[in-house]
């Protein structure tokens, strides 16, 4: 496949892809596979040629249940993987997963251009580190921990209640510093809500849109799509690409996802029959 030619993230036309690798041994999905430095490059690099915009870099796993990694682990994680790439002259975009300060601050010195933050700008100090840095910032909602978030999922109108939560983690991030224009929000699927809220999330996204951001969603191989289908989670492909071609449809922005080639063709289609016309030539 050739490779694309890189439209600046959120300045072409879109829809953006964010490819994932997660250097932990315990991602549900893809845990061990990107572990050691040199598949954590390969891994992003393969998905640059495969036509994803972005890659997202992680070095904790946040499935529930999951163990908190100590900041120095997760540092050795993933901040040589963002030094690699820059030395190898890697071309997209880099987002970093944490929601550590100190592991925003060293990824973005070592040349991320994002955070992506699963707990919302919880920790001043990354906010600090996005502030000082101009990179953007995900907001991505959710509640408690990934020790307790399955029992957290209690909301009496799950979409108005998202929003709010999300709006107020705007406002805690634009106070710290962080300027309008660089904040995406996400709502966050999967993370403290039932397949039944999800999917009120996944119909009404229009109502994020009252945010007035851009918007990313990761539906990828999630277990939403296994409780729907039966399927397990690497069987979890087409699921996925429905989520994808109804994000699209719904005027989403960036779809996080681990399989990047099949995500690139939903994601172009949608977005053909969403505008009505074909999409530029360097896909
Ligand atoms: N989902 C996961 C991790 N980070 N970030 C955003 N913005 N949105 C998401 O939906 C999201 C996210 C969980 O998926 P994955 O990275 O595959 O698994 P794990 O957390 O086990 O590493």
């Amino acid at each position: 496949m050739a490779a694309r030619t890189g439209a600046r993230l959120l300045e072409g036309p879109g829809p953006f892809i964010m490819g994932i690798v997660n250097a932990t041994p315990d991602s549900f999905s893809d845990g061990g596979r990107y572990l050691a430095l040199a598949d954590a490059v390969a891994g992003a690099e393969r998905m640059a040629e495969e036509g994803a915009d972005l890659v997202d870099l992680g070095g904790e796993s946040t499935r529930p249940g999951a163990a908190e990694v100590p900041v120095d682990e997760e540092l050795r994680r993933i901040v040589p993987v963002v030094e690699r790439l820059r030395a190898r002259g890697f071309r997209l975009p880099i987002s970093v997963d944490t929601s550590k300060g100190e592991v925003a601050r060293a990824a973005l010195a070592a040349g991320a251009d994002l955070v992506n933050d699963v707990r919302a700008g919880d920790d001043p100090e990354l906010l600090a580190a996005v502030a000082g840095s101009g990179a953007r910032l995900v907001l991505m909602h959710s509640r408690g921990t990934p020790a307790d978030m399955d029992s957290r999922a209690v909301y009496e109108d799950v979409v108005a209640e998202v929003v709010a939560e999300l709006r107020a983690a705007i406002e805690r991030a634009e106070a710290a510093g962080v300027a309008p224009g660089r904040i995406v929000v996400d709502p966050g699927i999967g993370f403290a809500k039932t397949t039944a809220q999800n999917l009120a999330l996944l119909q009404r996204l229009d109502a994020l849109r009252a945010l007035g951001r851009p918007l990313l969603v990761g539906p990828s191989r999630k277990r939403f799509i296994g409780a729907l289908t039966g399927a397990p989670v690497d069987e979890r492909l087409p699921g996925t690409l429905a989520a994808v071609a109804a994000c699209v449809l719904a005027g989403v922005e960036i779809v996080r996802v681990h399989d990047v080639p099949e995500a690139r063709q939903a994601a172009d289609v949608a977005a053909a029959i969403r505008d009505g016309a074909a999409p530029p030539p360097a896909r």
